[in-house]
């Protein structure tokens, strides 16, 4: 961890930093991938399997006899806690629904907005060292109260060729429709254009490594949607004198037991709790199973002390953070301040582990300075609005000499002409 006090406002953008990744080749071969997974389907994904997640696959497809397997393979307890964020989950992105409300612009001239939901859409998982059950909650929740039809999910099974269960149980509760084994770019490019198991999507969620988000930017191109560029998980923490620090390193600790590529970044007008968070990290780095991939991260984090809660939240809103914990005496006025963040949590009991698991607000969220820009996954995510219009006599009365006027100007004569022909049949009748 660097320690880093009272930086001058020319060191803010170095400061800043995410850490860059490597991207030299990477789009070539992720290209590569993609290519031949549009080419050939099934059989491109099964190679890739067999090639990258290191398992020998008679089909991509998870069956319903795998699935009831799953479901007694998780302990009750677990099944008891998936059960209670997932209503959480609901409780929170149900109350997010959209409600259409039809403007008269002028007498007769009547617009709206309908929600409709995205018909298929595809959310992938990823593998590694922690199964993300609960990243399959976050995406899958929202997408069936918005009224997905088809919802797809992708992982990569292990090398005996088995999903975790708990993704599988997760997966059932939340209303995933159909789950199959792939991993990594040939998954996302088997939703993006589809393959003789895997449906075709119309949009794609959900986090992974470079190559993931990779492939994700380049079938976003042209093909299909996606959630957000998304890149390492990053928390920061603003703190005052007030924070415990027995608290605050383990926040920044939960963050960097994700990988070796997060952030965890304090920020504080206390020098006294600078020094105590970083005794603290060190203390709680100890026991940790995760000790090694957390101590990497650790390397690129920072702890910061400004002059007061002013420079704080400049600085804060600068780097606009993914999650932003809030640990101070006036921690309401404090977050009204924050203007650029992707999930905040407030006072000294909110964790971030508590909006990433289940006090129901969604942990899929922008990364990368990002949040400047987007908002995390919502249930808007998940449709789209469609305006429809009905103009009546009285309304092209009203708005018709305007639009010929307008259509004339920008030279658009056909424009002009269907207002025209439609005035002109409204005067016969008058
Ligand atoms: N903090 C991660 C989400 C997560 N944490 C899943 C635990 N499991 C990104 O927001
Ligand atoms: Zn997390």
């Amino acid at each position: 961890m660097k320690l880093i006090n009272n930086p001058d406002k020319s060191q803010w953008a170095e400061i800043l930093k995410r850490p860059v990744m490597n991207t030299e080749n990477l789009f070539d071969t992720v290209r590569g991938i993609i290519d031949r997974v549009r080419a050939e389907g099934d059989r491109a994904v099964l190679e890739m399997e067999a090639k990258f997640d290191k398992v020998e696959l008679a089909s991509l497809v998870v069956t319903e006899a795998e699935l009831k397997e799953a479901e007694t393979l998780v302990d009750e307890k677990l099944k008891a806690a998936i059960r209670l964020a997932k209503q959480n989950i609901e409780t929170f992105h149900a109350a997010q629904r959209f409600e259409s409300k039809k403007v008269e612009t002028m007498p007769g001239v009547t617009c709206w907005q309908k929600a409709v939901a995205i018909e298929k859409v595809g959310l992938y998982i990823p593998g590694g060292t922690a199964p993300l059950f609960s990243t399959v909650l976050m995406l899958a929740v929202p997408a069936k109260i918005a009224g997905c039809k088809e919802i797809v999910l992708c992982t990569p099974p292990d090398r005996e060729g088995r999903v975790h269960p708990a993704i599988l149980f997760a997966a059932q509760v939340a209303g995933v429709n159909r789950i199959f084994k792939a991993g990594g770019v040939q998954a996302i490019a088997s939703m993006a254009y589809g393959t003789e198991s895997v449906p075709k999507v119309y949009k794609i969620f959900g986090p992974g490594n470079q190559y993931v988000t990779a492939a994700k930017q380049l079938v976003s191109l042209r093909d299909v949607a996606i959630d957000m560029p998304a890149g390492p998980s990053e928390v920061e923490v603003l703190a005052d004198e007030t924070a415990d620090p027995v608290f605050v390193a383990a926040d920044l600790l939960s963050q960097a037991e994700h990988g070796v590529d997060s952030q965890a970044v304090l920020i504080t007008t206390s020098e006294a709790l600078q020094q105590a968070v970083k005794a603290e990290v060190e203390r709680q780095l100890e026991l940790l199973p995760r000790k090694e991939i957390a101590e990497k991260s650790l390397a690129n984090s920072k702890l910061i002390v400004v002059k007061d809660m002013e420079e704080a939240l400049e600085l804060t809103n600068e780097y606009a953070p993914e999650h932003l914990i809030v640990e101070t005496a006036d921690y309401m006025q404090v977050a009204e301040r924050v203007v650029n963040a992707g999930s905040v949590f407030l006072g000294s009991l909110s964790p971030e582990s508590a909006g990433d698991y289940a006090s129901g607000t969604n942990h899929t969220l922008p990364t990368n300075g990002y949040a400047k820009a987007y908002s995390g996954v919502s249930l808007d995510s998940f449709i789209r609005k469609i305006t429809f219009q009905e103009i009546r006599p009285e309304g092209m009365k009203n708005i018709g000499p305007a639009i010929e006027e307008m259509a004339a100007n920008e030279h658009l004569d056909a424009h002009k002409n269907a207002v025209t022909v439609r005035l002109n049949k409204l005067r016969v009748e008058s």
